[in-house]
């Protein structure tokens, strides 16, 4: 049975949602049911939380929401619990650290301005949030790419063609790609990633620089998936991603990606000059 006292330590191998005593599961839920308030509208509301696996459900709230809705505030103790222990999440790869210390690093360890090329691509013009990443003034406080000394950042905007993103990476010999995708109908953000990597793949391209993604409705593992190197989230610092080009910057100086190693050239048979 779980423990019930405030100050007890999580069970982390049955981890569950804490109310105001260690191992109560409550958790508060909102939500609208197409009928209006009444006592049946009531128990419908209680028996779907039941079947949530809830128990000792209460209901604090029920209220009109417009004609024929009916809106509930709901408190229940869940039965479920998650061994967190268990739990592997794949993440990006980099130490965190601010932007004097990213850009000393690159001027001692690369010794030259990284090149970075932005934009959100294909038919999204949601462009504050690359803006956010790249722009001088930055995001919550953290300077932008363009603050860099040792980062040369170019932020190309909205509805950029990926064939024109890999066009002007290539011609400026840029390290780093950062896509933005902020539409997530229809799946298009990432057949728009999956594009991107299969035309960079098709030129040549794919492991002469790194591919980053980000976006609100994004995760690492998703951008894997897509063929990127990493993908941010919400909330994301510009001085993570710096860190992180940085990183993967030194990982392949010291170990060069699989791809960029020639194969030795096949011995010609039969006769030679
Ligand atoms: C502002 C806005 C607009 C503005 C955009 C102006 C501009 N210049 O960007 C305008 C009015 C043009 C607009 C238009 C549309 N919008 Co709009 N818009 C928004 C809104 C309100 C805010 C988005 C925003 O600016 N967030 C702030 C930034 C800072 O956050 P962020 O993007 O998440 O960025 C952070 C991280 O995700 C990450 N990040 C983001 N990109 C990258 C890239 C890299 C490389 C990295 C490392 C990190 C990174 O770092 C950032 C900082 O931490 C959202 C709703 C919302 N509240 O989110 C809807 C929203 C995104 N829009 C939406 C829609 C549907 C549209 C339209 C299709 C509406 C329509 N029918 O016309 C059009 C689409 C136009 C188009 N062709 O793309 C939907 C998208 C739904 C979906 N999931 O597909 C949303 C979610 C609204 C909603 N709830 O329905 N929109």
């Amino acid at each position: 049975m779980a423990t019930l006292s405030k100050t007890a330590k999580p069970d982390l191998k049955k981890l569950k949602p804490y109310g105001d005593i260690q191992g109560d599961g409550t958790v508060q839920l909102a939500f609208t049911l197409p009928v209006e308030p009444s006592p049946e509208a009531r128990e419908a509301a209680v028996l779907l939380v039941q079947k949530m696996g809830y128990e000792q459900i209460k209901v604090a709230t029920m209220e009109k929401a417009g004609e024929g809705f009916a809106f509930f505030v709901v408190y229940g103790n869940l039965k479920h619990t998650i061994d967190f222990t268990q739990i592997k999440v794949l993440k990006v790869d980099s130490k965190k650290r601010g932007r004097d210390e990213i850009d000393e690093e690159i001027r001692t360890k690369i010794g030259r301005k990284l090149k970075v090329f932005g934009a959100c691509t294909g038919y999204d013009a949601h462009t504050v949030g690359i803006d956010a990443i790249i722009n001088m003034k930055g995001f919550a406080g953290d300077y932008g790419l363009e603050r860099y000394q040792w980062i040369d950042a170019k932020n190309l905007g909205a509805q950029v063609p990926n064939e024109e993103l890999l066009k002007i990476a290539e011609r400026e010999g840029a390290d780093a790609i950062l896509v933005s995708k902020v539409v997530t109908q229809h799946n298009i953000h990432i057949r728009d990633l999956k594009d991107l990597i299969k035309r960079a793949e098709k030129a040549g391209l794919r492991d002469k620089m790194i591919f980053v993604s980000g976006g609100p409705r994004l995760t690492h593992p998703m951008a894997l998936e897509c063929g990127f190197d990493a993908g941010f989230g919400v909330g994301t610092k510009p001085s993570e991603v710096a860190g992180y080009i940085l990183d993967e910057l030194l990982r392949r100086k010291e170990k060069p990606v699989k791809a960029k190693a020639k194969k030795p050239a096949a011995k010609k048979k039969g006769k030679t000059k």
